[in-house]
């Protein structure tokens, strides 16, 4: 088992509300990043509906508010990682980075919270910790860590995809002497590298992100490398003024194409085969396309790339040749260089001056690959092979129990006392990704089986919290106790997913994606791969049909619990 990272902070209160007390909501919304920020405006302001929402940071942000480890920064670019629902907030709202920083994506969510008044519907340093259906009143009983008491007829959960951090069991951890972190729970202060002898496990985004940070900001530092990785450069700068001019002026078609388009960006995805062009014609490609940096590359050079294993392997070929053409050590090269999985089949990466790292003097590379890391020892850690390290900092920058850590840290049940984490202990099995047959009432923004992670992420949260609170006024209106999702409809999509998923390369590497990166995690692909444009078309035919795959069933007395 992997050691789950406990998300704390200093300034948390230790005030227990009355625990007697049980207060009546319409709907509680478990976080408040731009999920649960998005649904409070929507159920709260634009449904008038009694809303509460539990957040268990100090602050608004989800994934932002803690995330702050060095370099960590959004990888789609800044005019398209926004909401899109308010026209003045689109225009008032000026980027400076390129790709984001965290910092800035922070202080935007909190521009967006004051704008909204929407604070005042959160309750800050509070974790759900339980959420129970009650079949004789049809509500969901709610309690948190501060002794909250709530029942509600709806639940939505904005817990967020990657939001539980793991540490892997290594033994000793306890005995380490130095600092440890793990990047998604980084400290509000910062850590001072000066003069640091570091460590960094892990080579995924947040690994990727913050090596070449820390290597400047460190004495030493050691990076521990389980699975090489394909990264392409960001090539990051600061926004564009006339092309921010240019995308104001075109907001509404931009956000528009986003919607329709297959991963939530304004892009056209290229058609082209690798496989009928020429080596030169295709190596030219991808020269432009590395040249130009950022996701293009994935998208924009040939469409077959992702799914036909000889068109990738041209364009993992060619990152294997910049791998060996910027690391000048040939050995750290060869180490770095990715060949047990295809480009893409992992969650593709961007990054700024990540292989140009390894030429550093101080940054070592180790594959731990063979011998992996055995023991965390009081002065650092040792590998399989023996090789002891000596450390004043670890950086744990290995991932997340995707998808469905966050749902299984709450003690989630449906009818007849139902578990969540029973239902989905072969995986998680949800219709469209937004609900789950036997939990009535309970929505889920971006759950397993959406395009969510595949996709700008803004764009699928908004897309859902507006089919959520669609439906939800829709069954107001109608007085429908509960809806239920059906087996059928539910067998159906999960099918559908699976099928999507089998014609992807996305099969083809451990990733988080299939739950690889966690001991005793079923191997089941999580999100919906099939496009955040047929996606939605699936959703809206869905709606404008009176919701089939659904049960409603009638209104009776509510029954509010004593
Ligand atoms: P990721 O992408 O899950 O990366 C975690 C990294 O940690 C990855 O390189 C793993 O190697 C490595 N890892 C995990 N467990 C171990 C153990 N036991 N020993 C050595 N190395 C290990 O998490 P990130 O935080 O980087 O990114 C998460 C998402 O956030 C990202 O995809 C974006 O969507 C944003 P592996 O590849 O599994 O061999």
């Amino acid at each position: 088992m992997a050691r789950i990272v406990t998300w704390s902070e200093p300034e948390r209160s230790t005030k227990m509300a009355d625990s007697t007390a049980t207060k009546h909501v319409d709907a509680v919304v478990i976080g408040a990043g731009f999920a649960g920020m998005y649904m409070l405006k929507k159920l709260r302001d634009d449904l008038g509906m009694t809303t509460q929402v539990y957040e268990r940071g100090s602050g608004v942000g989800g994934t932002w508010f803690w995330n702050r480890y060095p370099g960590a920064r959004c990888d789609s670019e800044s005019y398209i990682y926004c909401f899109s629902f308010d026209d003045d907030l689109l225009q008032e709202w000026n980027w400076s980075g390129k790709y984001p920083e965290q910092p800035e994506i922070l202080e935007y969510l909190n521009h967006v919270a004051d704008r909204f008044d929407l604070r005042s519907g959160i309750q800050f340093n509070t974790s759900v910790t339980a959420a129970h259906f009650n079949d004789d009143t049809n509500l969901w009983e709610v309690e948190t860590d501060q002794g909250d008491r709530v029942t509600a007829k709806y639940v939505v959960t904005a817990i967020g995809c990657i939001s539980t951090g793991q540490i892997p069991q290594i033994p000793g951890l306890d005995s380490f002497q130095g600092d440890w972190h793990h990047t998604g729970a980084w400290p509000h202060e910062g850590v001072d590298f000066a003069g640091k002898r570091v460590a960094v496990i892990g080579t995924g985004s947040s690994g990727v992100q913050s090596i070449p940070v820390i290597a400047r900001e460190s004495e030493h530092l050691t990076v521990f490398q389980r699975t090489p990785q394909y990264t392409i450069p960001a090539r990051h700068e600061n926004v564009d003024q006339e092309f921010l001019k240019e995308v104001k002026a075109n907001y509404t078609e931009i956000m528009q194409q986003s919607k329709v388009s297959f991963a939530g960006f304004p892009v056209e995805f290229s058609e082209e085969s690798a496989l009928e062009v020429s080596d030169e014609e295709r190596r030219a490609k991808f020269e432009e396309l590395w040249e130009l940096g950022g996701f293009r590359f994935l998208f924009q050079s040939y469409g077959d790339i992702a799914v036909d294993r000889r068109a990738n392997d041209t364009a993992s070929e060619f990152i294997r040749s910049k791998i060996r053409e910027i690391v000048k050590d040939p050995d750290t090269a060869e180490k770095l260089l990715p060949r047990d999985h295809p480009f893409g089949s992992k969650r593709a990466l961007i990054d700024t001056n990540y292989f140009d790292t390894y030429n550093r003097d101080n940054v070592d590379l180790v594959d731990i690959r063979h011998f992996p890391i055995e023991e965390i020892t009081p002065t650092g850690l040792r590998t399989a092979d023996g090789q002891e390290y000596e450390f004043d900092v670890i950086v744990f920058a290995t991932g997340y129990d995707a998808m469905t850590g966050t749902f299984f840290n709450i003690d989630l049940t449906g009818r007849n006392g139902v578990a969540l984490k029973d239902k989905w202990s072969e995986g998680p099995k949800t219709y469209l990704g937004i609900a789950t047959t036997e939990f009535p009432n309970l929505f889920m923004i971006t759950g397993p089986g959406s395009p969510s992670v595949l996709s700008n992420m803004p764009v699928s949260i908004e897309q859902h919290v507006e089919w959520v609170s669609d439906f939800i006024e829709y069954l107001s209106e109608r007085d429908v106790a509960t809806v239920d999702v059906t087996p059928e409809a539910e067998e159906e999509w999960v099918q559908h997913v699976n099928d999507v998923a089998e014609q992807t390369m996305y099969m083809l590497a451990d990733s988080w994606y299939l739950g690889a990166n966690i001991p005793g995690k079923p191997r089941v692909f999580m999100p919906y791969a099939g496009g955040v444009g047929v996606y939605r078309e699936r959703c809206e035919e869905i709606a404008s049909t009176d919701y089939p795959g659904f049960i409603q069933s009638e209104a009776k007395e509510p029954v509010l619990a004593d």
